[in-house]
């Protein structure tokens, strides 16, 4: 794996069999504005520590995959530009042959903590099936349906189709475990209207689940789906008039491809004036922290196990 640069405190965790989360970095790059996304980026890594694991937020800086990223990395990282490109599966090797900077989505960061033998990953929303036809689909949802990691989220993002989401998990098998939900969480509403099969209370649960999936050879993602804190999260119908007005917009100006998602959440922020930002740094955190503690079980589990 000579294309993989792992922070030595990340390399040291994984050989001990100690607690690793993996952070994804498009968010820090095109998700968040400035200077959010800093301090975001910081404060998910804090999260994940204070939870007993160790973090590797993902990305590649100078066409370099780093697994982990030091202060300065972690800064430069989340410097707006031009150059840094948005890095889902397709686009590694784009990002490594051009030697730019690139943060990684979920798509990209999954395929690369795995490589890395990292099993747990958090994130804010994945990617999915867009409203508009002709249905934009994330890469996101293929990614989760070949790589064995357990994934955190707060549902989709809810600039997407929802209803199609859930049904596309499904199709490629991908597993939704409700944590304390019996609801698909609709990122910035913890509720949406779509119930969910399977729901779990405990770290433990869910790593149990994520064993047993495992070991009948399946080789999907197990998704974890936690709502957005109650304090922050917003009424779903609020937000749905923000969503259409950013999607009849989108189509207008007929931004379309890898630019969509971030277009949708910037003016979603604006039109909230900053309520959906509240909540998105608010979730990425709860997520970071479940995280963490997945993780912990994860490590207990299997030391009990040799
Ligand atoms: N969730 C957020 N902000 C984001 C994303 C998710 O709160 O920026 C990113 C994730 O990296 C996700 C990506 O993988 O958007 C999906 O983009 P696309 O629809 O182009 O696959
Ligand atoms: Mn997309």
């Amino acid at each position: 794996m000579s294309h993989l640069i792992l922070l030595s405190e990340v390399s040291q965790a994984l050989q001990l069999g100690m607690p690793v989360v993996a952070l994804e970095s498009a968010v820090i790059t095109h998700g968040l504005p400035s200077p959010y996304n800093l301090s975001l980026a910081r404060d998910m890594e804090t999260a994940v520590r204070m939870n007993g694991a160790t973090p590797a937020t993902i990305a590649i800086l100078n066409g370099k995959v780093h697994i982990g990223l030091n202060a300065l990395q972690m800064e430069r990282l989340a410097q707006k530009s031009e150059e840094t490109i948005k890095v889902s599966r397709r686009d590694i090797a784009v990002a490594i042959q051009r030697k730019v900077h690139g943060g990684t989505t979920v798509a990209g960061s999954i395929t690369l903590a795995h490589q890395a033998g990292i099993k747990v990953f958090a994130t804010g929303g994945i990617g999915g099936v867009h409203r508009e036809a002709p249905f934009d689909i994330s890469a996101d949802l293929y990614a989760l349906s070949d790589t064995p990691l357990i994934v955190v989220c707060a549902g989709a993002k809810a600039i997407l189709d929802l209803n199609a989401t859930v049904e596309r998990l499904e199709s490629l098998s991908v597993p939704v475990l409700g944590y304390q939900t019996k609801e698909f969480p609709a990122f910035y509403s913890r509720e949406s209207g779509l119930p969910l099969s399977l729901s779990v209370n405990s770290p433990a649960e869910i790593v149990e689940f994520a064993q047993l999936h495992w070991e009948m050879g399946l080789r999907s993602a197990v998704l974890v789906v936690q709502p957005p804190p109650a304090e922050e999260a917003i009424p779903r119908q609020t937000v749905e008039g923000w969503i259409q007005r950013a999607n009849a917009e989108a189509m207008q100006a007929g931004v379309r491809g890898n630019a969509l998602t971030p277009y949708l959440l910037r003016r979603v922020d604006e039109l909230s004036n900053g309520q959906a930002l509240r909540v998105n740094l608010a979730l990425l955190l709860h997520n970071a922290r479940l995280a963490a503690q997945i993780a912990v079980a994860l490590a207990h589990q299997a030391r009990r196990q040799v």
